[in-house]
């Protein structure tokens, strides 16, 4: 297997809007040996964010970029047997996107880490509003939130989130991550027991300190 190859064919096929091409790279890659990690990380973020470039370069459409995104939303469902298939802890964590945040595909894949790890991984996804979030939370008594933020613009609501969140769960880790937070270099984590995770193999790691 050619690692490039197969991230060049896959970015192509997903621009291609080609879904059974871009399933079946995805099978073969996994059927190879490599990790779901490394299939979300490396080949499936990796074309999104080239996707993003191209889209904010008005090479390509907003269309193009849609279709894209629904096809990787199909291949990250289509993963669940295998990522569900663990012995459960009966641990869970809720996954939610703040509100007004619409990119949900790296909580998704954030949450499969989660059901990779035994946990039960509830995704509620984009644009949560946070009193729903918090009514919800209470009525599931999770183990843990992970939050998800793309648009740095969102920061203030976020915080307001994590504030609601602390209070009413004071000893609950929640885990914050996504895009905005590498482009906002001043957020302050309000407390020891929540954490700012890049990525994957630290979620990972975080999670088994948790089982
Ligand atoms: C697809 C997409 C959309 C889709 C999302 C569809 C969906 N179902 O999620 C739609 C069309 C909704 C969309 C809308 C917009 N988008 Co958009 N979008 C993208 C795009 C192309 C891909 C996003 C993605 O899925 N990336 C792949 C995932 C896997 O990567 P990730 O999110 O970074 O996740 C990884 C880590 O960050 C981390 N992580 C993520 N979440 C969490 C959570 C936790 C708890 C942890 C621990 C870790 C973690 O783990 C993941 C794995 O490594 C990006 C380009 C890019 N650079 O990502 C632009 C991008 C994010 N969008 C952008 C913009 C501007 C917008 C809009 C404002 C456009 C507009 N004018 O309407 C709107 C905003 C809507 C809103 N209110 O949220 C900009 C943001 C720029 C900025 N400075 O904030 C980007 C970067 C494009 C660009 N190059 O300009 N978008």
């Amino acid at each position: 297997m050619n690692e490039q190859n197969s991230f060049e064919d896959f970015y192509n096929s997903l621009l291609a809007g080609d879904r059974s091409k871009s399933s079946a790279i995805a099978s073969e890659l996994l059927n190879y040996g490599i990790s779901i990690k490394h299939l979300y990380e490396k080949i499936i973020r990796n074309s999104l964010y080239d996707i993003g470039k191209m889209w904010a370069e008005g090479k390509i459409s907003v269309a193009t970029e849609h279709m894209a995104s629904a096809i990787v939303e199909a291949i990250l469902n289509d993963q669940y047997p295998q990522i569900s298939a663990m012995t459960k802890n009966n641990k869970t964590v809720i996954a939610a996107c703040a509100e007004n945040e619409s990119h949900q595909i790296g909580l998704k894949m954030v949450a499969d880490i989660f059901e990779l790890n035994g946990w039960d991984a509830i995704f509620l996804g984009a644009n949560t509003p946070k009193d729903d979030l918090l009514n919800f939370m209470k009525l599931r008594k999770p183990d843990a939130l992970a939050l998800s933020l793309s648009l740095d613009f969102n920061i203030p609501t976020i915080n307001k989130t994590l504030e609601s969140a602390r209070n009413s769960f004071p000893a609950m880790p929640i885990i914050v991550g996504g895009q905005a937070f590498s482009r906002f270099n001043n957020f302050v984590l309000p407390d020891s027991n929540t954490f700012l995770i890049k990525g994957l193999d630290d979620v990972e790691q975080l999670v088994k300190s948790f089982n």
